[in-house]
């Protein structure tokens, strides 16, 4: 296999060189995507988020087969909530008649505490779980950077792309390809293998990765990806 490796994106073609490049996928957890979690609770419509997971599947095992570096991450906070960043906390609060958010950060929920580290719906679907050598990110926020340890985890690899994938990509996904792409990084999200609460605001996300020559990188289908690795 060549070591670069070139697929059709938009704004123009993606090469990257396959030792290098780790794939990234965010927040595939049951708070997520099951029924009763987070995201339901939330006000999130869990089809799309579920019907990515068959094709997060097949990019997590082409990845896999090639070699590369695999990283999850999972959004969730301490027990004490002391790592939670206080925004996040506030603005779920319910305002004065506010029935929306009927439950928040850390209370009970049918899988056990929301978005609590050790909690079952914390943790990642059962056909995505990550295996002994992968690397699994817990992250307080949205961005998959700020106060953790993924910087130094890609730097130690010698990591300079990324494929990414996961949910939802209005929010963690799309976060994280900005604060990668900052970072210097070039990232290229996986159309079928990221989905989200609200198809409008996929679109819109996807839309604003590539503008502009590629505002924040790139953004490719699925299969020539497949095609390519296989
Ligand atoms: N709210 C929402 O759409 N998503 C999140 O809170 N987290 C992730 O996107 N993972």
């Amino acid at each position: 296999k060549q070591s670069f490796l070139t697929i059709e994106a938009k704004p123009y073609p993606f090469a990257f060189p396959i030792k290098h490049t780790a794939l990234l996928v965010i927040d595939m957890q049951r708070d997520f995507i099951c029924a009763g979690g987070f995201g339901e609770i939330q006000g999130g419509h869990l089809e799309a988020v579920q019907a990515s997971i068959a094709p997060t599947k097949q990019l997590l095992e082409a990845c896999r087969s090639a070699g590369m570096q695999i990283v999850h991450t999972r959004e969730g906070q301490v027990p004490s909530l002391a790592d939670c960043p206080s925004s996040k906390l506030i603005r779920q609060a319910a305002a004065p008649g506010n029935k929306q958010h009927l439950k928040v950060i850390g209370d009970k929920g049918e899988m056990g505490r929301l978005l609590v580290r050790g909690e079952y719906g914390h943790d990642i679907v059962d056909e995505l779980q990550p295996l002994p050598s992968e690397v699994v990110i817990d992250k307080p926020g949205k961005g998959s950077f700020w106060n953790t340890k993924i910087l130094h985890k890609l730097k130690a690899r010698g990591i300079t792309h990324l494929l990414v994938s996961g949910v939802t990509t209005e929010c963690c996904f799309s976060t994280s390809i900005r604060e990668a792409n900052d970072r210097g990084f070039e990232c290229c999200g996986i159309v079928q293998s990221t989905a989200g609460y609200n198809s409008a605001f996929k679109t819109a996300s996807l839309d604003m990765i590539y503008w502009s020559q590629g505002l924040f990188g790139f953004v490719a289908d699925l299969q020539p990806l497949l095609d390519v690795l296989s």
